[in-house]
């Protein structure tokens, strides 16, 4: 099996400011997505999928939550070799404490990964949607010959400035690359492509940000301190000294980076075919088993929407909408393109029932558009938040407005009649 020789290393996420606030109280990879899984499930549920069961996960720093995820989803047996470990940037000495970019995370945990025997270090991005055979991948690299892989996809001219773009050879080795080239440089950087890319106007070949090193070449690479980045420094260098291969890829993939495309992403999943196919068998996300009960819901017009377990919904609408694990939604509410990430308790009745605090949820005659509702926020009955293009970007204490989003903040309480 080629996983065996496979040491996965995923990159947790630099100080995380393109999706804040949803990073401001918890590491990128436990950011919830999807009404129930973490971030990190993704590239950790590939791998597992491709049979890569040995897993680094690099933060910049380590959150409780983080590591409770971990530990309570991925406890492998007692006996493989198979393990998810989080490493945080460390301070010491010699360094500030911060990873200062994604091959300086890899560099300061080298130690770490010396320690396992591995032949190829698969480098992976924690902050992208996709279901990919990363064995595949390592089998194109192994036939090949090549010292270095990089996962590449064809993409738009829109989207090519916020991608390392390369061109490649008629045998996929790759002969130029530059990262995020400015929008008056493309002409020179289109790739031939299959005709089905070139009919969406997808003429140019992206790095999707995953790559695969020969063992010793990353010893090589990573004793230069002088690269802090793969995209700016390591691999525009080593494509010149060393063979790097592009595999193609065509399947669904998505950078959810930041607040917009993360928002996308997640009500895509209401579609009738989501790209993103959740149910799957063969391309299964795990995430924590939490041995919810079932969802109830009474009165409620559904449309378009996916409910996660354990949820207890009166609401009057809820149209194009996710809505996450235990979330409570009351009477003659509506909800429309919505994600409510849910909580992660539930409250007992004497909670719910106390007529001095606001409960855990969201009350009763509430309008809720356009918005990103984080964690355990306790919003009052009669509020109405209407995220739209009208609304220009602020932050507040409760909440942020990014690109007409209403992201509220983790565990905020929105009185009785507030109108956002
Ligand atoms: P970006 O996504 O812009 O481009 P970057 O910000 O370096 O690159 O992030 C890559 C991954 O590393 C992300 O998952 C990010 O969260 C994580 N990361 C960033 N800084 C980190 C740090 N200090 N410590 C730990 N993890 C960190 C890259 C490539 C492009 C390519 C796109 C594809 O540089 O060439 O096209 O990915 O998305
Ligand atoms: P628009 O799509 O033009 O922005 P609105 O956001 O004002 O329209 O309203 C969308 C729908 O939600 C309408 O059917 C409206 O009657 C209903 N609605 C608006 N405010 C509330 C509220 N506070 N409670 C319940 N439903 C509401």
């Amino acid at each position: 099996m080629a996983g065996d020789k496979v040491l996965s290393i995923i990159l947790g996420g630099g100080q995380g400011s393109r999706l804040y606030p949803l990073t401001h109280a918890r590491s990128k990879p436990a950011v919830p997505i999807a009404g129930k899984y973490r971030l990190v499930d993704i590239p950790i549920s590939n791998c597992i999928n491709s049979d890569i069961k040995r897993m680094y996960v690099l933060t910049q720093f380590n959150s409780a939550s983080l590591n409770r995820h971990i530990k309570n989803t991925y406890s492998f047996s007692f006996f493989s070799s198979a393990f998810v470990d989080v490493l945080a940037a460390e301070q010491t000495p010699d360094n500030k404490g911060w990873f200062q970019g994604t091959a300086d995370a890899v560099r300061q945990s080298m130690h770490h990964f010396l320690r396992h025997d591995f032949d190829y270090a698969l480098i992976l991005s924690g902050d992208q949607l996709y279901q990919m055979d990363f064995n595949e991948m390592v089998k194109a690299h192994k036939k090949a010959k090549a010292k270095i892989s990089i996962a590449t996809i064809p993409v738009n001219a829109k989207d090519a400035t916020s991608f390392g773009i390369l061109k490649s050879d008629d045998k996929n080795q790759i002969t130029s690359f530059i990262e995020k080239p400015d929008a008056s440089l493309l002409p020179d950087w289109t790739s031939e492509v299959s005709d089905e890319m070139k009919g969406e106007g997808r003429n140019y070949l992206a790095s999707m940000g995953i790559y695969i090193f020969n063992r010793e070449l990353l010893i090589e690479l990573m004793s230069n301190p002088d690269t802090i980045d793969f995209g700016k420094e390591i691999i525009p260098q080593a494509i010149n000294n060393h063979k790097t291969l592009s595999y193609q890829y065509e399947g669904y993939w998505t950078d959810i980076g930041n607040i917009d495309s993360f928002f996308e992403a997640n009500l895509g999943l209401t579609d009738d075919i989501p790209k993103f196919d959740l149910y799957d068998k063969s391309k299964r996300i795990y995430t924590r088993a939490r041995m919810l009960p079932t969802t109830k819901i009474s009165g409620t017009s559904l449309n378009k929407t996916v409910i996660a377990e354990g949820c207890i919904v009166s609401a009057a609408k809820i149209d194009h909408s996710v809505i996450g694990i235990r979330s409570r939604i009351g009477d003659e509410s509506t909800i429309i393109n919505t994600y409510m990430m849910g909580s992660d308790f539930y409250q007992n009745l004497d909670e719910i029932n106390d007529p001095n605090s606001i409960p855990i949820g969201i009350g009763k005659r509430c309008f809720i558009k356009n918005a990103i509702i984080d964690m355990n926020c306790c919003i009052g009955d009669d509020v109405r938040i209407n995220g739209g293009d009208h609304l220009e970007d602020v932050e507040t204490d409760t909440h942020v407005v990014k690109d007409g989003i209403v992201v509220l903040k983790k565990a905020v309480t929105i009185p009785n009649g507030t109108v956002i």
